[in-house]
């Protein structure tokens, strides 16, 4: 539906060289994405978190080319450095979205791109990473032929190409929380791009915090691609579609009424079903460490004793994310630093919170 062969620059186009840069943040799914079919299309929908802390920013410069080379000409630097590995791997991404953006074929293209979170904190960088690519482009198509003007349109045309990059990354395009994926809750939701969800926020969430304790730095066992096949074979995997569904429908009903404790059970109940769904799996993967055990464990007690509404959640790997309102942020930081940083990496955690969205800077 995006394929427009009409993005292309005439011979008599003037186009002065130029660039453009976008800072985009990760995302922490609440109702996870996990199974997909076809071209990044989800199995069921996933509710999201935008953060703040972590973010990728990139920088896309562009001229005209003079010579006749077909394709795509990139020159790409990630924190700096010439790195081949990425640099591959962006060219085969942009040369499958030429017949949406045929232009792309017309520049020499240069992109420098950094994370704000260490390569090797076992962050995913994917949805940050493809999220300012995505915005980058748009942000080009408009400036060559004016075509994305509506502010709406704009959004979701990146959330399109985002999600083409990596699916979690189309939730990275919206303020505050977004949901991708039809669900009959969220009008105007769909299966290719996501929807900001920001009006259905109770104020509770929007000064909601995510502390991500770094139980390991290592890249992760199993890649998302990997993980997301697998459900095919999952004998589980039925039930679990069913479960996300309804897992959304009521965190829909937790977040427009407050409901920080049944938002919170929600959470939990999705991130322990993903690492369920991968033990369950054909081949196994075991994704927690002992550490990420016991910070689980130590959550729940603290919760328990205090009663304030802490709350975990878990990406597909071992680094544990902690969900809790502004407002309680003294005492859950005493609670980290003395009992939770010991099995951290390094006494490695990233403090990290519900924000604002991308921004073009
Ligand atoms: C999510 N995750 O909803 C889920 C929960 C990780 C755990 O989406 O293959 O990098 O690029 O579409 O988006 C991570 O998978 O996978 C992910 P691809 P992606 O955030």
């Amino acid at each position: 539906m995006y394929e427009n062969p009409r993005l292309l620059l005439d011979s008599s186009s003037a186009v002065a060289p130029g660039g453009i840069t976008w800072r985009s943040p990760s995302n922490i799914a609440i109702v996870k994405y996990w199974g997909k079919h076809g071209i990044q299309l989800p199995r069921n929908p996933s509710l999201s978190f935008t953060l703040s802390a972590s973010f990728t920013d990139m920088h896309l410069e562009y001229q005209l080319r003079e010579s006749m080379e077909q394709g795509i000409q990139l020159e790409f630097l990630f924190h700096q450095e010439q790195n081949e590995a990425f640099r591959l791997k962006m060219v085969q991404f942009l040369e499958k979205l030429l017949p949406i953006f045929p232009f792309l074929g017309q520049l020499d293209l240069k992109i420098q791109s950094g994370n704000s979170f260490p390569h090797s904190a076992g962050i995913a960088s994917s949805a940050s990473s493809m999220s300012a690519l995505a915005l980058c482009l748009c942000s080009l198509e408009d400036r060559l032929f004016g075509t994305l003007q509506d502010a709406a349109a704009f959004d979701q045309k990146a959330s399109v190409i985002a999600r083409l990059g990596s699916g979690s990354a189309c939730r990275s395009i919206f303020p505050f929380a977004s949901v991708w994926g039809n669900t009959s809750v969220v009008s105007g939701s769909s299966d290719t791009f996501g929807v900001g969800a920001e009006s259905m926020l109770h104020a509770a969430f929007k000064d909601f915090h995510d502390d991500i304790l770094i139980v390991s730095k290592q890249e992760k066992s199993v890649s998302s691609r990997a993980g997301h096949a697998l459900m095919e074979g999952n004998p589980f995997a039925g039930a679990r579609y069913e479960q996300a569904n309804k897992n959304m429908v009521h965190l829909v009903e937790a977040l427009e009424q407050g409901d920080v404790n049944r938002f919170g059970k929600i959470a939990e109940e999705e991130a322990l079903t993903l690492h369920a769904l991968m033990m369950s799996s054909n081949p196994s993967f075991m994704l927690m460490r002992p550490n990420s055990l016991a910070i689980l464990e130590k959550v729940r007690a603290y919760r328990l004793d205090t009663g304030h509404p802490v709350y975990f959640t878990l990406d597909a790997g071992p680094n544990v994310h902690l969900l809790y309102p502004g407002e309680i942020i003294h005492e859950v930081r005493a609670f980290i630093e003395s009992e939770l940083k010991p099995h951290c990496e390094e006494g490695y955690y990233i403090q990290d919170w519900v924000g604002e969205g991308p921004e073009e800077l």
